[in-house]
């Protein structure tokens, strides 16, 4: 037996013990953002679990089939949303969440609620769900200050108010992506110990890269400045090699790919999507705070995508949260 090696095991950094450490070096910290993440964890497991069952279990497809035993289905999608609100409602750390599943935002019974707002897309990268392409898990955290007089004004914030983000990527091996404010981690799942191990330290992005990533089939509803940067990456005036196109079409892949390798990755507004396709909340904003804190930048087009404001979003009847 390799006691060396099992020695080394032992001295893994999990997620927990790395937000651990964070935490101790804030000495007002009370602990609630490890408790809120740990149960964002497992609910990054169980839908890893799920989504590696979905061939066998026949969870793909469309939500209200029924299986061969005659159960009703649901569809991945359905079921990580069901999960990510049971476990962070549970966490009791959370007052309101935002998912991209629910038309309506979820503000938490007031016995079991805390301080933190959760933006999220619980199973991003639908049209790859049902081939077996990487899909993904992306969420933004920010403190509400009243937690007991929380309203949808308080979740409409820019992305530079966002406390912590990440994203966990199922693919050929799941990976968790975080940012408490203080760099970007990456921790990828061992599915014999069940942990997130600190594989990625300290992530930064490439300088430069040689990667433009973007779905070309809506290049003839581009706008003019959109449709020169692609050209260029395509033909260089300035004697560099042209850049390579690699387009997964989930953004939680084509985002990591991007943090790693380097490059850019846009989605750009067009005629169809006057205002772009990705949504802000539990898309964009979580993954330019992850960028910036990589090194990296992240537009609008105008301007910085954690300036924006979301007053577009904002509709002047504010529906209050029921308090205790
Ligand atoms: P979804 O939330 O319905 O899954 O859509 C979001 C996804 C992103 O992951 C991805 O970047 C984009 O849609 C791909 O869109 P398209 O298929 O138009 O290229
Ligand atoms: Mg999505």
């Amino acid at each position: 037996m390799d006691h060396a090696a099992d020695a080394h095991r032992t001295d893994l950094m999990t997620i927990t013990r790395h937000v651990l450490n964070e935490q101790s070096r804030n000495p007002e910290s009370r602990g609630d953002f490890t408790i809120l993440l740990s149960h964002i964890v497992l609910g990054c497991k169980f839908v890893a679990s799920a989504v590696n069952k979905a061939g066998l279990a026949q969870l793909i497809g469309l939500a209200g089939e029924t299986n061969v035993q005659g159960e009703e289905q649901k569809k991945l999608d359905v079921l990580s949303n069901e999960v990510f609100v049971k476990a962070l409602v549970s966490s009791g750390r959370t007052c309101v969440l935002v998912s991209e599943e629910d038309e309506e935002a979820t503000f938490v019974d007031p016995k079991l609620r805390g301080r933190y707002c959760v933006c999220f897309d619980p199973l991003d990268g639908s049209s790859n769900i049902d081939c077996g392409v990487s899909i993904g898990t992306i969420f933004g955290i920010y403190i509400i200050k009243d937690k007991d007089n929380v309203t949808l004004e308080d979740v409409l914030q820019p992305g530079k108010n966002m406390l912590a983000a990440g994203y966990c990527m199922y693919g050929s091996s799941c990976t968790l992506v975080l940012s408490t404010g203080t760099g970007v981690n990456g921790f990828t799942l061992d599915p014999s110990l069940g942990e997130f191990i600190l594989t990625h330290p300290d992530i930064k992005i490439p300088k430069k890269g040689k990667i433009y990533s973007v779905n070309e089939g809506n290049a003839k509803n581009w706008d003019a400045p959109v449709a020169k940067f692609v050209e260029k990456c395509k033909y260089p005036k300035d004697g560099s090699p042209p850049r390579s196109l690699r387009y997964i079409g989930s953004m939680v892949a084509d985002v990591h790919r991007t943090l790693l390798y380097g490059g850019v990755f846009l989605y750009p507004a067009d005629e169809k999507n006057p205002n772009g396709k990705l949504r802000i909340l539990y898309e964009v904003f979580p993954m330019s705070f992850l960028m910036e804190q990589a090194g990296g930048q992240s537009f609008t087009g105008k301007e910085r995508v954690g300036f924006t404001p979301l007053h577009f979003l904002y509709k002047k009847k504010s529906t209050s949260a029921p308090s205790s």
